[in-house]
C-alpha cells in the first residue's frame, strides 16, 4: 500500500551478522495470535455476592481475529511459548512455580475440583507476611493474587505462556526494525504484577514485551495503557524503574476497579521517580475528554524520550462494554490509532480488556487500521 522503503537497518542494536539480520517491514502490521487462548475458559466469577458467567470470554478474541482477516490487516502467525527464564525477566521464580502446578495442586486436593475453578478466599493484606510460601493451596492462591474475580482454570498456565510468547514475538518484530505488531491473545495481562494474579490477568504481556524491547537494546520504552482499568500490575513492575515509562488513562480509582491503584498523584519513586503518568477521568466520559488525556499521555511519553511503545489495548472503553462506564464509540478508535501513530514510535499492541463481545474486533481493528493509515 505504501510506497515507504523497507528499513534495513536494526533500530535498537548493531547488526552483527549481516545474513541472520532481517530486515523490518514497515507495510504490514503482523499479529500474533494465541492459539491455545480457549484452554483458558472460566465457567464463573464472584460478581456482587454472585457467582456470574464469566466477562472475560474466549469468543473476544475470536471476534478480533475475524475482524482482522476480514479487512486483511496483515499475516496472522503463531510463536512458540514464552520460555521460564524470559518470563523470570518479569515474574518472580515463586510465583511462576505457584502458577505452573496451581491446576494438578487444586486436583490433588480433590478429584472433583477437575470440574470446578479455583478461586482464592484468603489474603495476606496489611499485617501479615508475604515471605513465608504456605504448604496451603488455598492459602497459596491468596498469596499470589488480589480479587476473587479471576477464575484459574486447568488450561491457564498453558494459554497465558502461549499469549506471553505472543507479546514477545511482537517485541522481536520491532527490534527487527518493523514499525508495528499486535499481540493478539487473552488472557489478558496488565493487572498482573510480579508475584500475583488478578483482573482476569495472570502473566503481564504489556510488561513482558516491554523488558524484551531493553532487553533487545531500545534504552528507553513506554508502555501506554489505554484499557478502562488501571494496568496496577505493569505500573507496579515498573515504579521505581528509570527505562520504562507508564502512562494509563482509566476510570477514577475512588469507583472504579482496581479500586486501590491509578491515582493522578503516582508519579513512581526512586530512579522511577517522575516515570510514571496516571490520567483518571470520571465514569461517563467521553471521547472529547478521553482524547485530551490521550494527547497529555503521548507529550509525557515524548517528553520522556522513549525509543519503543508498548500499547496496552484495552477496548471496554466502549459506550457499550457491559463492566466499564466511558462511552467512546465504534468510529472513535480510528482516531485513537491515529493519535497513536503521531508518536511515531516503533509500536506494539498487546490485547487486554473489552467485553461487549460483538464490537469487540470491531473496535479493537479500528484502532490498528487508524495507526497504519496515519503511519502511511
Ligand atoms: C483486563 C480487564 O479489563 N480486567 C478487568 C477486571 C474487572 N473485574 C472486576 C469487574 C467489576 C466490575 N464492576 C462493574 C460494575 C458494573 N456496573
Ligand atoms: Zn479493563
Amino acid at each position: 500500500m505504501s510506497g515507504a522503503p523497507l528499513n534495513h537497518h536494526h533500530p535498537f542494536v548493531q547488526c552483527r551478522v549481516t545474513e541472520t539480520c532481517s530486515s523490518g517491514d514497515n507495510r504490514l502490521m503482523r499479529t500474533y495470535f494465541n492459539t491455545e487462548h480457549a484452554l483458558h475458559r472460566g465457567q464463573k466469577e464472584m460478581f456482587r455476592g454472585e457467582m456470574v458467567p464469566c466477562f472475560e470470554v474466549p469468543d473476544r478474541v475470536d471476534f478480533v481475529l475475524k475482524e482482522l482477516r476480514h479487512r486483511k490487516l496483515g499475516p496472522v502467525e503463531t510463536p512458540e511459548p514464552a520460555s521460564l527464564d524470559v518470563l523470570a525477566r518479569t515474574h518472580q521464580p515463586r510465583y511462576l512455580d505457584f502458577l505452573a502446578n496451581a491446576w494438578s495442586d487444586w486436583v490433588a486436593l480433590d478429584p472433583a475440583n477437575a470440574q470446578r475453578d479455583a478461586f482464592p478466599s484468603y489474603w495476606p493484606i496489611r499485617t501479615f507476611r508475604s515471605d513465608v510460601v504456605p504448604d496451603s493451596f488455598h492459602a497459596r492462591m491468596g498469596l499470589f493474587s488480589f480479587d476473587a474475580g479471576t477464575p484459574l482454570t486447568s488450561g491457564t498456565w498453558v494459554a497465558a505462556r502461549a499469549g506471553a510468547g505472543c507479546a514477545l514475538a511482537g517485541a522481536d518484530r520491532l527490534i527487527d526494525g518493523d514499525r508495528a505488531a499486535f499481540a493478539l491473545t487473552r488472557p489478558p495481562g496488565h493487572h498482573a504484577g510480579a508475584d500475583f494474579f488478578g483482573g482476569y490477568c495472570f502473566l503481564n504481556n504489556a510488561a513482558i514485551a516491554a523488558q524484551a524491547l531493553r532487553d533487545g537494546g531500545a534504552k528507553r520504552v513506554a508502555v501506554l495503557d489505554i484499557d478502562y482499568h488501571h494496568g496496577n500490575g505493569t505500573q507496579a513492575i515498573f515504579y521505581a524503574r528509570g527505562d520504562v515509562f507508564f502512562t494509563s488513562i482509566h476510570g477514577d480509582p475512588r469507583t472504579e476497579y482496581p479500586y486501590f491503584l491509578g491515582h493522578a498523584d503516582e508519579h513512581g519513586e526512586g530512579e522511577g521517580l517522575g516515570a510514571n503518568l496516571n490520567l483518571p477521568l470520571p465514569r461517563g466520559t467521553e471521547f472529547i475528554d478521553w482524547r485530551i488525556a490521550l494527547a497529555q499521555a503521548l507529550r509525557g511519553i515524548e517528553r520522556f524520550g522513549a525509543e519503543a511503545l508498548v500499547v496496552s489495548l484495552g477496548v471496554d472503553t466502549f459506550v457499550q462494554d457491559p463492566i466499564s462506564g466511558f462511552r467512546l464509540r465504534s468510529e472513535n478508535y480510528l482516531d485513537v490509532g491515529a493519535d497513536i501513530a503521531g508518536a511515531k514510535l516503533p509500536t506494539l499492541f498487546v490485547f487486554e480488556g473489552g467485553y461487549a463481545v460483538h464490537d469487540v474486533g470491531i473496535n479493537a481493528v479500528n484502532v490498528l487500521q487508524g495507526f497504519n493509515e496515519a503511519a502511511g
